[in-house]
């Protein structure tokens, strides 16, 4: 892995308000971000709003309102709903951004030039909800297999990029890149697709039918085709931001996605990387759907789950515990309120919130929450559990290196679990009834003490808050990932003073 990342999410379309869906791959790559700052990587983390073309000027339409003031108002609320969710993206970009529209126009411009880009009729069949012309055999019963609606038959002349021309280019790349398209799942649906002749992408739309798009810098009487508009911003706001660092950034370039655009994102994009001579991005990392239930999650279903509204129910880390921890990454995910509950009482309520306020009220009781000396006076035991604190660690870089972020938060609770294991082993409320026995219960809450520090560690990525309630309980500063392995001993002094117990997670019950 270089030592520079560049982490994007999709930028989300300002048609409709963030939604449990958008939080997810927020919350992954917020999640990697803060991962790879802790290991001591350079990371640039870039999120947004894709504002221009036919849905957002529908949405505007039904609203009363133009195109501009109604995409300044929803990607406001994108903005705002990340910030208050503790989003540490680096650049908020949007496709209505001059700097955006600069670099689309000179894109366009230099492809054109090279002769990728010809005037062309064409008839097809057009799903408004997705932007694109679908062809007769990607139709399920004639209709858009995504959003299950008719589509529209539009006939008009328009601006073609011969992608066909680079379809060769496309799969010599994923040949000799295997893990470029990852779960390997999607790079193999990706060479599925490629197996079949690609067709030349449309990339213009005529003002007369649509004007709220980036005018073709050829010709002014058509806008640009969102999608050949939108994919530009992962070099746009990395050039815009970093300048002649740029390339460097690039080369780390993981963007991620859900399903529903992965041939945008795997066909598109890197072809229209080669067209204008840049080098393809290094990853694209492919997520599943969330559903709602059995269901799919949509507006008028009225089964919408909102980021905000779950904060205020059940805090952040928990929301944030649960996306990450529940969903396979790849695969698709159901999402319930039991489930949710029934994780968080399990996994938050009795198990991490559990340990820390068992550990930190014995603490107390027994030390008025001063930490004891742990030397001369260690067992066996106490090696076997500072042992399972380094092999969670290494398990946990591992699985986040590879994705499988739910694997890795499985490995820091295998840690957790050792916690238990070792506090009924050791019995310190037991050993406390003798008078003798009570220098070993000081080191024996010593090293759970040590164990927690490492526990707020290893989970300040996935759950930043609660490391940070974690570290003040124990009155301790952070410490990175980057630090070779976990250091016990040294950090608490004997006479260290913890602050007072809290209850990290209390109990749900349905119907909280
Ligand atoms: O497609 N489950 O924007 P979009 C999981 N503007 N993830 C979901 C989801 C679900 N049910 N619903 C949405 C666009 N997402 C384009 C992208 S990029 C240059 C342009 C997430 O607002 C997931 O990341 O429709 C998905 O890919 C994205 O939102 C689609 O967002």
């Amino acid at each position: 892995m270089t030592d520079r990342v560049y982490l994007t999410t999709p930028l989300y379309y300002v048609n409709a308000e963030p939604h449990l869906g958008h939080t997810y791959t927020t919350v992954v790559v917020d999640t990697l971000a803060r991962y790879h700052r802790s290991c001591g990587r350079d990371v640039f983390f870039m999120t947004g709003t894709d504002e221009h073309g036919d849905k957002i000027a529908a949405a505007a339409h039904a609203s009363d309102t133009t195109p501009r003031t109604y995409a300044d108002r929803i990607s406001a609320i994108f903005r705002s709903t990340w910030d208050t969710c503790g989003i540490t993206y680096d650049h908020f970009i949007r496709t209505t951004d001059d700097y955006h529209v600069a670099l689309v126009q000179e894109i366009l411009e230099r492809v054109h030039a090279a002769g990728d880009i010809y005037f062309g009729d064409y008839g097809g069949n057009y799903c408004v909800g997705c932007e694109r012309f679908y062809a007769e055999r990607e139709l399920v019963d004639g209709k858009c297999p995504d959003h299950e609606t008719e589509t529209e038959w539009i006939k008009e002349e328009n601006y073609f990029f011969k992608m066909s021309s680079y379809q060769d280019r496309l799969i010599g790349h994923l040949e000799k890149h295997p893990d470029m398209i990852r779960p390997a799942g999607y790079k193999n649906e990706v060479l599925g697709l490629l197996r079949e002749p690609l067709e030349d992408l449309c990339i213009s739309r005529p003002k007369s039918r649509l004007a709220w798009g980036i005018e073709l810098p050829f010709d002014e009487n058509y806008v640009t085709y969102v999608w050949f508009d939108a994919l530009i911003n992962y070099l746009s706001g990395l050039y815009h931001l970093k300048g002649e660092q740029g390339p460097d950034y690039w080369a780390g370039a993981q963007h991620f996605i859900a399903k529903d655009i992965l041939k945008p994102h795997a066909v598109f994009w890197p072809t229209m990387l080669m067209a204008a001579g840049y080098p393809v991005y290094h990853h694209l990392n492919v997520h599943g759907y969330w559903n709602m239930g059995e269901s799919k999650m949509s507006k008028s279903l009225g089964n919408v789950i909102r980021p905000l509204e779950m904060k205020e129910r059940f805090g952040l880390d928990s929301f944030r515990y649960f996306l990450l921890r529940e969903m396979a990454f790849g695969m698709d995910s159901s999402f319930t309120e039991d489930a949710f509950i029934a994780r968080f009482n399990a996994d938050l309520s009795n198990g991490l919130g559990n340990l820390a306020s068992r550990v930190l009220a014995m603490q107390k009781k027994y030390f008025a929450g001063r930490v004891q000396s742990a030397e001369g006076l260690t067992e066996a035991l106490d090696a076997e559990l500072e042992a399972a604190f380094v092999t969670a660690e290494t398990e946990m870089k591992e699985h986040m290196d590879n994705l499988a972020i739910h694997v890795a938060l499985e490995a820091v609770w295998k840690a957790l679990n050792a916690c238990d294991k070792y506090i009924v082993e050791t019995a310190p409320f037991k050993l406390w009834k003798e008078e003798s026995q009570r220098p070993r219960v000081g080191a024996i809450l010593h090293v759970l003490c040590d164990a927690l520090r490492h526990t707020a560690r290893l989970i300040d990525p996935f759950m930043p808050e609660t490391a940070e309630r974690l570290r003040n309980m124990l009155s301790v500063h952070p410490e990175p990932l980057s630090l070779a392995a976990p250091a016990w001993g040294g950090v608490f002094v004997p006479g260290h003073q913890l602050a007072d117990p809290e209850s990290l997670f209390p109990r749900l019950d349905v119907g909280d």
